[in-house]
């Protein structure tokens, strides 16, 4: 298991997963157009963008890929993932010698020198995509850690989208005592950390923890020098900073994971006090609404939702956040039916697992979730529309889903089990004896 993101370069460069670019590439456009046309095939490091430091991306893009840096088989990723989840590891805090992102230090904070893209179109502006963004609640003390979008409005000034979950939660309280609250923001980070960071927790959790758990041993995190907070020790570059109270700025609008863009609107801002880096840093941007950005939400929820489902459903052996329902709207479910309306119990808890499930899809456990072709041939071949679906109008849905009405929204269930009573040779999938062993290479030239 690779503990820094040197570590994992290293491992795609032999995989040959990794390619680098050293023709010149415009930051604006260009980049994110190239790492979107790579997306889930390579990880590409772009050398020569005019500023003084390389650019990855879509290192964590590809779903083999992502369980192979937890060190699982890819049906067993986010199974692994929610085992790490129950059973968080505490981090150790090392010395500034032992950490390489202490390397450089500036209180001198200047963004421009960071190679930061501009990805879509109607984007406001360059934008950090793949910062780990550390906090503590101000009353308890607690560390959260999630990925933030953030907007560089300054040389030291970033606009941040803050959704109502834990981080709103601590701005919230620190906002209401007139008080500033302390930010760190982790960029080039290992695809584990990624992951962690996205994880479906508790407020208190603190996801650093699951990370020790995928590593097997306990992250090593470092003091920060204008704030009180620890960071990833391994990490590329470290922004400090704080959420400044009371003060809102324009931010947006933004290409998003569901393809469509977030508007403009007023959003708090993040003022910066320190860059903390390695020698010759690498920076990492996630071209948004690529598997990268689809996958790093897609795991760790699957995760959650498996634990959910099987509370109800026991049998339920996979879940699988679909690319095309933009990983978060589309659930595929396998159960191995044993009784019937285990199907609709499992859609309850797949709805119950996060409000951005909108359709859920229970199959046979003869199917393939992660092909969505056998899916879509389990919906035509086992469920018929008026008796396997179900349709609960008007729940908490996901408000950059465009088609909700300010985030309220409809859920779909559709059971494409085969009915437990029917004969057996109905629903018989038909089967060349051999088909499965023989290799075509073995009989063409
Ligand atoms: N959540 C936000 O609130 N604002 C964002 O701008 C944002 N951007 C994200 C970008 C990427 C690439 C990814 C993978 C996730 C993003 N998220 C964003 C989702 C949160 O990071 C994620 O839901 C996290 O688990 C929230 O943690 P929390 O519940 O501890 O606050």
């Amino acid at each position: 298991v690779c503990t820094s993101l040197r570590d994992w370069l290293a491992f795609l460069e032999q995989e040959t997963y990794l390619k680098t670019v050293t023709k010149k590439v415009n930051l604006q456009h260009e980049l994110a157009a190239l790492g979107k046309k790579a997306d889930g095939k390579y990880a590409l490091k772009f050398t020569n963008t005019g500023r003084d430091m390389p650019v990855v991306t879509g290192f964590a893009g590809n779903r083999a890929l992502m369980a192979k840096a937890m060190g699982v088989e890819v049906e067993k990723a986010a199974e692994h993932f929610s085992w790490a989840q129950t059973n968080p590891l505490d981090c150790t805090l090392v010395g500034k010698d032992k950490a390489p992102v202490k390397e450089c230090i500036t209180f001198d904070v200047d963004l421009a020198k960071l190679p930061i893209p501009v990805h879509h179109e109607k984007d406001s502006g360059a934008y950090i995509t793949a910062a780990l963004l550390i906090a503590k609640d101000p009353e308890t003390g607690a560390r959260n850690v999630a990925i933030h979008r953030l907007q560089v409005t300054g040389p030291n000034r970033l606009g941040v989208l803050i959704l109502p979950r834990h981080l709103a939660h601590f701005y919230q309280k620190a906002e209401a005592q007139g008080k500033p609250l302390e930010i760190a923001l982790a960029i080039g980070v290992d695809p584990i950390l990624l992951l962690a960071s996205q994880a479906l927790a508790p407020l208190g959790f603190d996801e650093f923890t699951i990370a020790s758990r995928l590593y097997g041993k306990p992250l090593e995190l470092v003091q920060c020098e204008t704030v009180d907070l620890e960071v990833p020790a391994q990490a590329e570059i470290v922004l400090e900073g704080r959420l400044l109270p009371g003060v809102r700025e324009m931010e947006g609008p933004f290409g998003e994971y569901p393809k469509y863009y977030g508007p403009a609107s007023l959003k708090p801002v993040i003022e910066l006090t320190a860059m903390t880096t390695r020698q010759a840093p690498i920076f990492h941007t996630i071209v948004p609404a690529t598997m990268e950005h689809c996958l790093l939400g897609a795991i760790p929820r699957e995760g959650g939702m498996l634990q959910l489902i099987r509370n109800t459903v026991p049998t339920t052996l996979g879940v699988h956040l679909t690319p095309g329902g933009t990983c978060r709207y589309h659930a595929v479910i396998k159960i191995d039916k044993k009784q019937e309306g285990e199907a609709k119990n499992a859609m309850f808890a797949a709805f119950s697992s996060s409000h951005e499930i909108k359709h859920a899809v229970v199959v046979d456990k003869d199917v393939d979730i992660f092909d969505m072709e056998d899916v879509e041939w389990a919906i035509a071949t086992r469920s018929q529309a008026g008796r396997d679906v179900m349709i609960v109008a008007q729940a908490a849905g996901n408000i950059l889903d465009p088609s909700t009405d300010e985030g309220i929204g409809d859920k779909m269930g559709i059971d494409a089990t085969v009915p437990l009573a029917a004969p057996q040779d109905r629903f018989e999938r038909i089967r060349i004896p051999g088909e499965e062993v023989l290799k075509l290479e073995d009989y063409i030239k």
